[in-house]
């Protein structure tokens, strides 16, 4: 049994396509905290973080855009992470990714209270590894990797509290890439499992290979979800589709391999826009895809071999 908190971070700015707000009553609305009372775990919903006051920050790169409004997320997701993570497991409700640089930096802060080593899965199509001087779009959803990762180009940000190290990084789904990224991440530890591992090697053997690191590490383990890792045929509701991500049976199977580890120790949901969703469709695969995480089998045969 986990007690579970729902953080609702109805984040919008970090990109151009107004809806991702609305995704943490999307996520009530699918019925996230009855799949998890039912999974027999406790829930407590903390309702909607709020900004904290803007700075008026300001940068460069004429390109970025609602800067000092993803600064104030930034400080006040860290916190609510901080004031979570030492009560149970929270499980953030976006909000677009730009919601990531204030939890990874909560969950960083929080590890390196405890002395113990962060760890990160990220399951997206893109690598979110622009820096705030790196990024053509301006959209800021597309940066918390390289913060997370310490770089330097996020000078308006508040410094990163504890970097975490690229052999702690794990990323799956990868399928869109901009040069300047991959430029970024070249010479970083980063494990990159882009869909062509997936296809060559499936999802079983990188997964677990990286659960086994931090599990032999004694750390922490922060999953962050996108939503365009999925296939854009099963989830729709996303503002960057990508063709060719991973299939539903995919999707569950990393949860499920998740689930077994009982290493997880934080959650995040991010760039579900229910504006571009079809009869709620995606926000209920995304629900369905915690209750696997969780705990929920399809069929649970106490004598069937995971070795
Ligand atoms: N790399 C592109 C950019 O920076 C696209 C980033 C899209 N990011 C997300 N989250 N949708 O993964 O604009
Ligand atoms: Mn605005
Ligand atoms: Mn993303
Ligand atoms: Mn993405």
């Amino acid at each position: 049994m986990t007690h579970c908190i729902l953080i609702g971070a109805p984040v919008d700015e970090g990109q151009r396509r107004p809806g991702c707000l609305m995704g943490p009553a999307a996520y009530r609305t699918a019925g996230l905290a009855g799949t998890l009372t039912a999974l027999g775990h406790s829930v407590e919903d903390r309702g909607d973080v709020a900004p904290a006051p803007e700075g008026g920050e300001t940068c460069d790169n004429p390109a970025v855009h609602h800067l000092p409004q993803t600064i104030a997320w930034t400080h006040a997701l860290r916190e609510a992470m901080q004031g979570a993570l030492p009560h149970g497991l929270p499980i953030v409700l976006g909000g677009d990714h730009s919601l990531a640089l204030g939890t990874v930096s909560g969950v960083a802060a929080h590890a390196a209270s405890l002395g113990r080593a962060q760890f990160v899965i990220w399951l997206d199509a893109h690598s979110d590894f622009h820096t705030v001087a790196s990024t053509t779009s301006g959209n800021l959803h597309g940066t918390p990797m390289a913060y997370a990762s310490g770089l330097p180009g996020f000078d308006p940000f508040p410094p990163f509290p504890a970097p975490i190290p690229g052999e702690n990084i794990c990323m799956f789904g990868i399928r869109s890439v901009d040069p300047a990224e991959l430029a970024l991440m070249q010479p970083t530890e980063i494990t990159v499992n882009d869909m062509r591992v997936l296809d060559e090697q499936g999802i079983v053997a990188p997964l677990r290979a990286f659960l086994d690191r931090v599990r032999a590490a004694d750390g922490l383990l922060h999953v962050s979800l996108d939503v365009d890792f999925l296939d854009p045929l099963i989830a729709p509701a996303v503002g960057t589709t990508v063709p060719g991500g991973a299939t539903f049976r995919e999707a569950h199977l990393v949860m499920e391999l998740l689930h077994e580890s009982d290493l997880v120790t934080s959650l995040e949901l991010v760039e579900l826009n229910p504006f571009l969703d079809e009869r709620g469709r995606t926000a209920r695969l995304m629900v369905d895809l915690v209750g696997s995480l969780m705990g929920r089998k399809v069929f649970d045969r106490p004598t069937r071999s995971y070795g």
